[in-house]
C-alpha cells in the first residue's frame, strides 16, 4: 500500500517509557529540555527557547522536535571508535585520499565530519535549489526547530557553504534526520556521506586527452545548448558525459572495495530526479532478490554553483549515500536499530584497529516478533502516518521493529475515515512477554485518544 504524506500536523505526546502505563493528569515536564505535555489542551509545550549545543533557539508553531531526536545531537557514531559506522568512515577516507593532487602535493578530496546537524532552511533547501513549495519542507518530513532553523535532512545541506569556502572536492560525513516509514532500513536519524568533485575545463579535458584524442575547442558550455533528459541547458554533452563517467567509475570502484563480493552481486543505475543535480541516478544492488538503494547522485546543478560564487567555469558532480545501509551490507547487521545499541554483544564484535578488516556480524540471538493491530474510527481528515510513527515510537522506542498503514477507507454514511496501522514489537536483546507489550499497546491506544480525538475499533 502506498502512504500518501500530506502536510498535517498536530502535537505529539512524548514521554519516556518505564515499566508502567503512565495516565498523565496533570501539565508532565518531560525531559532535559523542558518540554512540557498539557493534557487538557493536548498538546506539547515548548519552552520559549531551547538550548542545543549551547546555543539557545526560539520556538514557534514550526518546531515538532522531540527528547527522543534531539538525544541523538552530538553523538555522532561515526566518530565512536570501533563503532562500525566508524570503521566504514575510515574505509571511505581511505578510498578518496588515494586520489592525488600532484599540483597541490596533497590528497584531492578533503574530508569533512564535524558540522553541526542544527542548520538553516536557507541551507537545507533554499542553496541548493529546492523549491519552495516542495513536498520535502514541510514538517511531516523534517524536524523543526523553528520555522528557519531544522535538523539536517541531508548532507547536501553544506555543499553551497563548503564549496564557497573553496574546496573542490569534499566528502561531507554527518547525521541526518527525517520523519520517515518504520521499518529494518529505516530510522529517523541515520548518517550519510556527501561526496563532491567539480573540475575546471582544463581537468576535464586534458585529463581525458586519451579518450578525447587532440580535439581542440571542447567546452564546458556552449551557447546555444537546451536542457534534456541528458544534460542542462548550457552545458555540452561531451563536458556531461566525461563528468557521468568519472561520478561512475568513482562510485562502482568504491563499492568494489568497500564490498569485494558485489562480483556476485547485480547493480543497477536507475534514472531518478533531484533539485540539485541533472540528470541523477540512484545506485542499487541486488541482494537475495531484492533490490537496496545505497544512494542518490548526478550532474549538480548550474544553479547550485552559482549559489557558491562560482561562474561559468566549473562543472561538477554529487553524491550522496546512507552509511547504515551500505554498514548493513558489509557485516550482514539485520536492522538498522542495532546501530545505536550499547550492547556489548554487539560492540564488541567491531573491536578492532585496521577498518579494512572484514567480519561478518553475529545475531546475539534472535527473539520472536509480535504482531498487534490497532483499528480507529476518525474525523473528516485523517491523521498523517508520521504523526503516528512518531508518537509509537515515542512510546514504545526501540521496541517497535516496524509500522505500517494497511487499511485505510472513508465512510461516507457518518463521514469518518478509518486507518488500521499494524504495529511490529521486537526487542533486540530479549523476549517479550505478551503482557508487557499489552501494556504498551493499551498505552499506544491511550494517548492515540487522547492525541488525535480517535475512537478505537
Ligand atoms: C538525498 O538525501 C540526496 N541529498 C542525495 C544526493 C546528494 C543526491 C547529492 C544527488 C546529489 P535520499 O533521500 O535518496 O537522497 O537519501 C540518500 C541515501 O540515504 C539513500 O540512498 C539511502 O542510502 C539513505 N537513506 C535515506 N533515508 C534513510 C533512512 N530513513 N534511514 C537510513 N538510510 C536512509
Ligand atoms: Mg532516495
Amino acid at each position: 500500500m502506498i502512504i500518501l504524506k500530506r502536510f498535517y500536523f498536530r502535537p505529539i505526546f512524548y514521554h519516556y517509557r518505564t515499566n508502567t502505563t503512565t495516565t498523565t493528569t496533570t501539565k508532565t515536564k518531560l525531559n532535559t529540555f523542558n518540554i512540557e505535555y498539557d493534557p487538557i489542551k493536548q498538546s506539547i509545550i515548548y519552552p520559549q527557547e531551547l538550548n542545543l549545543n549551547n546555543k539557545n533557539y526560539s520556538t514557534d508553531s514550526w518546531t515538532n522536535v522531540n527528547e527522543n531526536i534531539l538525544s541523538r545531537i552530538g553523538l555522532n557514531l561515526h566518530q565512536q571508535k570501533n563503532h562500525p559506522l566508524y570503521h566504514l568512515t575510515n574505509r571511505l577516507r581511505k578510498y578518496f585520499y588515494q586520489f592525488y593532487d600532484q599540483k597541490k602535493s596533497s590528497p584531492k578530496f578533503s574530508i569533512i565530519d564535524n558540522l553541526s546537524p542544527i542548520v538553516t532552511t536557507e541551507q537545507n533547501f533554499d542553496s541548493i535549489c529546492i523549491p519552495i513549495n516542495h513536498v520535502s519542507r514541510t514538517k511531516s518530513m523534517n524536524y523543526y526547530i523553528n520555522q528557519n532553523t531544522l535538523l539536517r535532512a541531508h548532507t547536501s545541506a553544506h555543499q553551497v557553504d563548503l564549496i564557497r569556502s573553496g574546496l573542490n572536492a569534499f566528502l561531507c560525513i554527518g547525521d541526518v534526520y527525517r520523519r520517515d516509514d518504520i521499518d529494518p532500513t529505516h530510522y529517523p536519524v541515520f548518517h550519510q556521506c556527501e561526496g563532491v568533485q567539480l573540475f575546471t575545463k582544463e581537468e576535464l579535458f586534458i585529463g581525458n586527452k586519451n579518450v578525447l584524442g587532440d580535439k581542440d575547442n571542447l567546452e564546458i558550455f556552449g551557447p546555444n545548448e537546451q536542457r534534456d533528459a541528458t544534460k542542462q541547458e548550457g552545458h555540452t554533452l561531451e563536458a556531461v558525459k566525461l563528468v557521468e563517467a568519472s561520478l561512475k567509475k568513482t562510485i562502482t570502484d568504491l563499492f568494489k572495495t568497500l564490498l569485494p563480493n558485489t562480483s556476485i552481486l547485480n547493480s543497477r543505475w536507475v534514472d531518478t530526479t533531484f533539485p540539485f543535480t541533472h540528470p541523477s541516478w540512484e545506485y542499487e544492488i541486488e541482494i537475495d532478490g531484492k533490490w537496496y538503494e545505497l544512494l542518490g547522485c548526478g550532474i549538480m546543478e548550474h544553479r547550485v554553483l552559482e549559489n557558491s560564487g562560482l561562474n561559468k567555469d566549473h562543472i561538477g558532480w554529487a553524491f550522496g549515500l546512507g552509511l547504515e545501509r551500505i554498514a548493513m551490507i558489509m557485516y550482514g547487521i539485520p536492522d538498522i536499530r542495532l546501530f545505536w545499541t550499547n550492547d556489548s554483544g554487539f560492540l564488541s564484535q567491531f573491536v578492532f584497529d585496521d577498518s579494512t578488516h572484514s567480519i561478518q556480524y553475529k545475531p546475539i540471538s534472535i527473539y520472536p516478533q509480535c504482531i498487534n493491530d490497532l483499528s480507529m474510527w476518525m474525523g473528516k481528515t485523517k491523521i498523517d502516518p508520521s504523526d503516528f510513527y512518531d508518537l509509537v515510537r515515542a512510546i514504545g522506542g526501540d521496541l517497535i521493529e516496524q509500522v505500517i498503514l494497511i487499511d485505510e477507507f472513508y465512510n461516507p454514511k457518518n463521514q469518518r475515515y478509518s486507518q488500521t496501522y499494524r504495529i511490529i514489537y521486537r526487542s533486540m536483546d530479549r523476549t517479550l512477554t505478551k503482557n508487557e507489550i499489552n501494556m504498551i499497546h493499551k498505552d499506544i491506544e491511550y494517548h492515540c485518544k487522547q492525541q488525535f480525538g480517535v475512537e478505537i475499533r
